[in-house]
């Protein structure tokens, strides 16, 4: 299956972080990520302040997009990312919970990967504002597989408290 002959393709990566200086964490997190072997930064969103998800005992979070070209395959990446994620002291404790950074691979082209350790399209992508409003910014014309449009999915998605930071 996924292995490290892989063609090149646009990816998608959701960042998030409400624990120790999120907007600092995003920032390292895209140098991090635009340093990767086989891959470059095609995109970044402006950045956003967004209400938690889950547990409503946590700050709120930050978030932002990032588009990539990369010759890493899904889990290739999946794994980068994942090191990116330990290396800023992502500790993985309560599910939704706090967290110094959260890297998830929102789409990967257009392929539809459901293995044990990888979903794609990202589940929850097509509901959440905090990823949904970045994307668009980034890649307005998007087709999301299996979903439709990106533009008909935003437009039934309230913004559920989500501000762009300055
Ligand atoms: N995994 C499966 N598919 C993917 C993928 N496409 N990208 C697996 C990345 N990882 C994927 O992730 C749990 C497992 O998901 C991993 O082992 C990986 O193999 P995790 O990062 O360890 O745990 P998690 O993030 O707490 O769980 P989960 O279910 O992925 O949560 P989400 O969907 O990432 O949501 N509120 C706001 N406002 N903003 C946020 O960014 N994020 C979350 C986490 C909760 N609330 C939030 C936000
Ligand atoms: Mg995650």
């Amino acid at each position: 299956m996924q292995n490290s002959i892989s063609e090149t393709v646009i990816a998608y990566i959701g960042l998030g972080s409400n624990l120790q200086n999120p907007i600092e964490q995003i920032h390292s997190a895209r140098a991090a990520i635009t340093a990767l072997v086989h891959t470059k930064e095609q995109g970044f969103s402006c950045l956003y302040q967004s209400l938690p998800m889950g547990p409503q005992d946590q700050p709120d979070y930050v978030n932002a997009v990032m588009a990539v070209v990369t010759d890493l395959s899904p889990i290739e990446l999946l794994r980068a990312l994942q090191a990116i994620e330990n290396n800023q002291g992502r500790v993985r404790g309560e599910r939704w919970g706090a967290r110094t950074l959260d890297l998830d691979i929102l789409l990967y082209g257009d392929q539809v990967i459901e293995l044990p350790d990888l979903i794609i399209p990202h589940v929850g992508l097509t509901e959440r504002a905090f990823v949904l409003y970045p994307l668009y910014e980034i890649a307005p014309q998007l087709i999301i597989p299996n979903k439709g449009k990106l533009v008909d999915l935003l437009v039934n998605c309230p913004l559920e408290g989500l501000k762009r930071l300055a």
